[in-house]
């Protein structure tokens, strides 16, 4: 059988490590032939929570699962680590303020990332889902100087896996009729879902659905879904966002369909439709040979400039926050 494959994930103990754990033992994420190893980051308080956890995934007794151990270390747990989810953050509690809020996180993403850069292999690819996800892989990003910028990502999979059933709920069409939504930006209210390179069946999605539609359900749905399970569920989306993690790493690792693109929170080296460089912004993308690649030259419309522009302002707010605290 292959080496296995190490995986890392922080907040193993938590709601979303726990719908995701399961579905990484059984071969999800890089396929059913290669065996993996998982890594289990917790706080000193949840390390017992985790390893019930463990014994859970033992349990399961998965062919393709070599070994579980978990850590409240950080270089401990990434040591070797070949995929990074990152996904314990600091919550915002009850009045605390935005930069306190980036500081308590840049206390978890700077050391994770100084560990990844000190001892992950070489092939690390890193996927932040902690919010705020797209500054917190900036974090991280900037605390790991030997690994390549690009391997640093953030999750804007599930805002784009919720506007792809929206969109195919309208159309009366089957989720995988539905190709080449792009939800730019950040993982937040502010990010702009955007239907207009979208095919339903082939044919150009906004012939299917009216411009009132977009702008009055589709995108306030899309971007404030998150509030919208709290409020039906009593807790924050778990199974969705494990789902949408393991959808971003599986196709980094195994590529994107032929003639589709999917959205990711990837690094911007600044050539791309304007976004600063430096930012971990949500763009469409495609996977080619293991790398996520920007999908360029798209010709976007005032108000998909618009939304793009939106979001700028707020994740370059927040990176010039963290980078005034002397975080980057
Ligand atoms: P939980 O509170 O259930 O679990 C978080 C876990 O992280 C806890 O077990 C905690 O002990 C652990 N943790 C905290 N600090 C840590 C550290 N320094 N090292 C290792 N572990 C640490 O939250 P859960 O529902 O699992 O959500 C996790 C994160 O995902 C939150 O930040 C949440 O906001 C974010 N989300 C991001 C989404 C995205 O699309 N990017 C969607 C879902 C989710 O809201």
């Amino acid at each position: 059988m292959a080496q296995p494959r190490i995986v890392t994930v922080t907040g193993a103990a938590g709601n979303i490590g726990y719908a995701l754990l399961f579905r990484i033992a059984s071969g999800q994420l890089f396929g059913p032939d290669v065996p993996v190893k998982l890594h289990l980051l917790e706080i000193p308080q949840a390390v017992k929570a985790a390893e019930g956890t463990a014994m859970e995934l033992d349990d399961c007794a998965f062919p393709l699962l070599a070994g579980v151990d978990v850590f409240d270390n950080a270089d401990a747990a990434f040591q070797g680590s070949n995929v990074a989810l990152l996904v314990g953050a600091r919550p915002r509690t009850k009045g605390m303020e935005r930069a306190d809020l980036l500081a308590a996180n840049a206390g978890i993403f700077g050391p994770q990332g100084k560990a990844i850069n000190d001892g992950a292999a070489d092939d690390i690819r890193v996927l932040v889902v902690g919010n705020p996800a797209n500054t917190n892989a900036v974090i991280a990003q900037n605390a790991a100087p030997d690994v390549p910028p690009e391997r640093f990502t953030s999750m804007m999979r599930l805002d784009h896996n919720r506007a792809v059933s929206q969109l195919a709920a309208k159309a009366g069409a089957a989720v995988s009729d539905i190709k080449n939504i792009v939800v730019w930006g950040n993982h937040s209210a502010d990010q702009y879902p955007d239907v207009s390179f979208a095919t339903v069946d082939g044919k150009p999605a906004e012939e299917l659905v009216s411009e009132d539609w977009l702008n009055d359900y589709f995108r306030p749905t899309v971007a404030k879904r998150g509030a919208a399970i709290i409020e039906a569920r009593g807790a924050s989306s778990a199974a969705s966002a494990a789902n949408a993690a393991i959808d971003h790493v599986h196709d980094w690792i195994n590529g994107t369909p032929e003639g589709q693109w999917v959205t990711g929170g990837v690094y911007s080296d600044g050539s791309h439709y304007n976004i600063p460089k430096g930012l971990s912004f949500g763009f469409p993308v495609i996977s080619v040979d293991g790398e996520y690649q920007i999908v360029d030259g798209l010709d976007l419309s005032p108000a998909t400039i618009a939304g793009i522009e939106h979001n700028i302002a707020a994740l370059q707010e927040e990176y010039d926050a963290v980078k005034a605290l002397g975080f980057i």
